[in-house]
């Protein structure tokens, strides 16, 4: 593949002249982590997340030693790029001798994977510039479930569609919600119907339920959930550039930088559940479930327990997955831009950390990674030890990890299956809890499975 050993190496001079704030998606399969694709400084970010680049340049802010909630790395984590899964002897419950199978290629910048709760086996691929598959029994059928492409805006390599949810109603309504950026960049979500047998939605059927203006290309955001309350949960970015220079993430006026909370089965398009934390409050969108989010890129609730995981994309030298238990009542600021993981990042010290939630789990950005891919627990069936786990990654490095509570409390993380390189740009269950992750870069879907 000459051609795609000539791109990586001018990525790699190119990155290596490129201080970037928000860098986006390499664009080529390599074997080696390699930044991501430079753009112009402030615009254009990676994709799934936003990123930096792996090589030099960050600022590596020293870790204060606080005792903070967030997992440490004891025991447990290793902090290289490519570590071998190393077996953990004094972890909580671990899955052990964990692979990534290659299960579907041939995809065009994928993306998200999810499934209609129908039983069928069947599995929807989002790809980034538009276009929704079906794939049955590991075969992609070639006419697209739903295309949008000509609605759509990916220059910038945050953009695209990048979210789809079926309705928990799927099979009686028809209706899937999908996320996007428009010809203009901004967010918007909106509802399709798949009528009749529900083999494909029918393009013309769309209705808007939300547009959020984007100020700039990155940080949109892009995840769309039903929650185990039936609500449609989104999750928003801060707008873009870098550092959140408007402030999005602590205005309770603005749905940038949040994780909002609706109800898409009652009113015309939607209205504001009841219970949502600041329904009703003036000066303050009542959508809002969480705030203090930076890019939480993806976003999920525990299938069996209704616990909440938010991978939050961190600035330039943390990345962190934040935790809230089912049944919290939300109104949760999870800090950003005050700070960043569990370090303070503007100011840069002595921030205010009052009512702050912490993350779970963070790591640096300097050799672990440096866009956190937020993911699942494992509810399914084919690997009975990794039941309750919490399974994530990261685009830049590929790793896999595993992270879960030990017998006293503590989160712990550990690598589940080495990376090999960028472009995990998300993981997806099927219906029957089974997990996968999509590689943008290689147009490739894994499964996880045991080894
Ligand atoms: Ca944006
Ligand atoms: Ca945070």
């Amino acid at each position: 593949m000459p051609a795609a050993v000539l791109a990586t190496v001018l990525l790699l001079m190119l990155a290596a002249c490129a201080r970037l704030q928000d860098a986006p998606m390499p664009p080529v399969n390599t074997a080696t982590p390699i930044p991501p694709l430079p753009a112009s400084p402030t615009s254009t970010p990676a994709l799934s997340p936003e990123l930096t680049p792996t090589t030099g340049a960050k600022p590596t802010t020293p870790a204060p030693p606080t005792a903070t909630p967030v997992a440490p790395a004891t025991a447990t984590t290793i902090p290289t790029p490519t570590p071998t899964p190393a077996p953990s002897p004094t972890a909580a419950p671990q899955p052990p001798k964990l692979a990534l199978t290659p299960v579907i290629s041939g995809l065009q910048q994928p993306l998200f994977l999810t499934h209609a709760g129908d039983g069928s086996g069947d599995v929807y691929v989002v790809e980034r510039r538009g276009k929704i598959k079906v794939v049955k029994k590991g075969t992609t059928r070639t006419e697209p479930f739903l295309d949008i492409s000509p609605l759509l805006r990916t220059t910038g390599s945050e953009q695209g569609l990048l979210g789809l949810a079926f309705h928990p109603g799927f099979q009686g309504n028809g209706y899937l919600f999908v996320n996007y950026t428009d010809l203009r960049g901004n967010t918007v979500v909106a509802r399709y119907t798949a009528p009749g047998n529900r083999a494909t939605a029918d393009p013309s059927s769309a209705r808007t339920i939300l547009t959020i203006d984007q100020p700039f290309p990155n940080h949109n955001g892009g995840m769309l959930a039903f929650g185990p309350d039936g609500m449609l949960w989104i999750g928003v970015g801060d707008g873009g550039s870098g550092g959140d220079p408007r402030g999005n993430g602590q205005n309770l006026g603005q749905l940038l930088g949040k994780l909002l909370r609706i109800d898409v089965d009652r009113g015309d398009l939607y209205t504001i559940p009841p219970d949502n934390p600041f329904a009703g409050q003036a000066n303050v969108r009542g959508e809002i479930w969480a705030y203090g989010l930076r890019n939480p890129w993806r976003f999920s609730f525990d299938r069996l327990t209704g616990d909440l995981y938010i991978g939050d994309v961190g600035q330039n030298a943390w990345e962190e997955v934040d935790f809230a238990a089912a049944g919290s009542k939300g109104g949760l600021n999870f800090g950003w831009n005050r700070m960043e993981g569990t370090h303070c990042y503007s100011p840069a010290a002595n921030c205010d950390r009052t009512g702050l939630v912490l993350p779970i789990v963070e790591y640096a950005n300097n050799g672990e990674g440096c866009s956190v891919t937020g993911g699942y627990v494992y509810r399914g069936k084919a690997i009975p030890s990794a039941a309750g786990t919490y399974f994530f990654t990261d685009f830049c490095s590929g790793t896999l990890w595993a992270a879960s509570r030990d017998d006293t409390g503590t989160w712990r993380r550990s690598v589940a299956v080495a990376g090999k390189g960028a472009g995990h740009s998300s993981l997806g269950e099927d219906a029957a809890g089974e997990l996968y992750v999509t590689n943008l870069n290689e147009g490739t879907v894994y499964r996880l499975a045991a080894q």
